[in-house]
């Protein structure tokens, strides 16, 4: 008989405000399955309704439904999915997959409503267990046996020549916005960053070749798609491979983004990128402080950083950087430093935007460490998790607030979309023009709105789904007591 399964990608609060991307880590893990002749539905929560899911699963009952979870507030949306369905559809094993059960298998473990937890990369994994593999012989699978965890292991990573994205599973539609998209062309990187979860993953870079993005892409062209982020850790690795992809990118009029490492750019590359359709180039940044370039392992120094700006702005390329504040070790001076770095490569050129966040130290790497000595106190549950963000400090930060301005006025400065605005949002961007201006980082009424209005928004969100496009009861009321370590 044919195997059946669900794969569900949980909500992301906010994520109207942004394009919604295609849900690539159950899409590329349903080919796997679909490839072992395994019959697959997948539900994406932004679309699906809780009510959907269940109502799907009650019919088929499938032996395994797989969720796929990503650090913050999807947490919120996977949790009560999971209890919905544990409620409904109680024969069916519930297995968390991502980024958030892959770092933090136990604890995720430890929630009474999930049954598995496969570590690392679901396509092999999960396949062999909707094929009824002994659990044990399961390389990823961790699961618990008469009071034990039996822990296998970081699955083995997808080798990405053997995965397509099966469109035919969603409707694309949903992902494509006036032409604009994104796309997964590689996996995993070849550096080591101390903050980054490629430093827990351990994962090699891997990508589709030159002749399979073309044939990938020329899918999402057909189906309307113009203008595509990439959402690649390291899209430029492989300098062949973007060789041959760049005049393709020409030949079809694409407007595009993606991620590259200051010290891989040069004049010629932003020459030729630009003639290639490309709209902007993000740039880890990170830290104007040589000293915390190094701490991080980023492998580049203030000098690219600055060069970077040169060429783009020489070339007409436009640039995006994002960069880091709180970072273990930090004194108010490196502080200082960043901003001075950040303010210096502005006035090379104006027209490139910025943005810093507070560090996030996440468990398994080695800035983890450190952020414990300086007294990081982390969620000891999935509720406490799913209050992260990157705009919010953690409280072991001496000056967490200040961050949090910083992190905000950042983005109210550095944001060319921003400088449109107009009415009272015109104000607040005036107001953190002169915060910029004077470093004046202290008491800020912003942050606290902006913390009530988010909050506020967050919660509408949930009241609506909960009143309109759901009727199953939010249950997370057992952990909500439990408030995100602040
Ligand atoms: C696109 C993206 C987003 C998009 C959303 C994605 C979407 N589809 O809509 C947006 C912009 C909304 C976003 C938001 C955030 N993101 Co993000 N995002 C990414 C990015 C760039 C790509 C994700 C992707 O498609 N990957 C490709 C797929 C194939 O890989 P994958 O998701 O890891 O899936 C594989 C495995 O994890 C596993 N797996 C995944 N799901 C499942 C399910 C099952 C059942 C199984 C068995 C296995 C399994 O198998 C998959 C296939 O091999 C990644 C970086 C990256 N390259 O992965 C960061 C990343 C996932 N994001 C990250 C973070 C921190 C965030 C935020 C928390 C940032 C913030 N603080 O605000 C928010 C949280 C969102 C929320 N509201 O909950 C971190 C995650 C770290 C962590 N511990 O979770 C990453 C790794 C970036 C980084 N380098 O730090 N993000």
């Amino acid at each position: 008989m044919t195997k059946h399964t669900i794969l569900i990608y949980p909500d992301l609060a906010y994520s109207e405000f942004q394009r919604p991307a295609p849900p690539y880590s159950v899409l590329f893990i349903a080919n796997a399955l679909q490839k072992a002749g395994v019959d697959v539905e997948i539900f994406d929560l932004r679309h699906d309704t809780i009510d959907d899911v269940v109502h799907a699963a009650a019919k088929s009952t499938p032996d395994y439904i797989g969720l796929s979870v990503m650090t913050g507030p999807q947490i919120r949306n996977a949790l009560e999915v999971t209890k919905a369905l544990r409620q409904n559809v109680p024969e069916s094993k519930l297995v968390w997959g991502g980024i958030h059960p892959t770092i933090l298998p136990l604890q995720t473990l430890h929630h009474p409503d999930v049954d598995l937890v496969i570590q690392g990369d679901g396509e092999r994994a999960y396949t062999q267990l909707v094929q009824n593999m002994a659990w044990k012989r399961i390389q990823g699978l961790v699961f618990k046996q008469k009071n034990r965890i039996h822990n296998g292991g970081l699955a083995p990573h997808t080798d990405m020549s053997t995965v397509t994205v099966p469109w035919e599973l969603v409707d694309p539609r949903r992902y494509i916005t006036r032409g604009r998209t994104s796309a997964l062309t590689s996996r995993g990187c070849p550096y080591r960053c101390t903050f980054c979860y490629n430093a827990i993953l351990r994962q090699p870079w891997r990508g589709w070749n030159a002749q399979q993005c073309q044939r990938e892409l020329d899918h999402l062209i057909a189906l309307g798609a113009d203008d595509i982020l990439f959402f690649d850790d390291a899209f430029f690795t492989n300098k062949a491979r973007v060789r041959k992809l760049l005049p393709y990118f020409h030949k079809e009029g694409l407007a595009w983004t993606a991620e590259l490492r200051v010290d891989q750019l040069t004049s010629s590359l932003a020459r030729d990128v630009k003639r290639a359709g490309c709209k902007c180039l993000f740039f880890g940044a990170e830290s104007g402080s040589p000293r915390l370039l190094q701490l991080l392992n980023k492998k580049i120094t203030v000098h690219q950083l600055v060069r970077s700006s040169k060429i783009t702005k020489s070339v007409g390329v436009r640039a995006d950087y994002s960069w880091m504040v709180g970072i273990p070790t930090e004194t108010p001076e490196d502080r200082r430093v960043t901003i001075a770095t950040i303010k210096g490569m502005h006035r090379i050129n104006p027209e490139a935007e910025f943005v810093i966040k507070i560090f996030t130290p996440y468990p398994g790497t080695p800035l983890f460490e450190m952020a414990l000595k300086e007294g990081a106190r982390l969620p000891q549950s999935l509720t406490g998790w799913s209050g992260f963000s990157r705009y919010r400090g953690l409280s072991y930060l001496r000056d967490r607030r200040q961050l949090e301005t910083l992190a905000l006025t950042s983005a109210l400065v550095g944001r060319q979309m921003i400088h449109t605005l107009r009415g009272p949002l015109a104000v607040v961007r005036a107001f953190a023009q002169f915060r910029w201006q004077h470093e004046a980082f202290g008491l800020s009424i912003e942050s606290f709105v902006f913390n009530i209005v988010s909050s506020f928004l967050e919660g509408r969100r949930r009241s609506f789904r909960g009143s309109t496009r759901s009727r199953t009861k939010s249950l997370l009321t057992q952990e909500s007591e439990e408030t995100f370590a602040r």
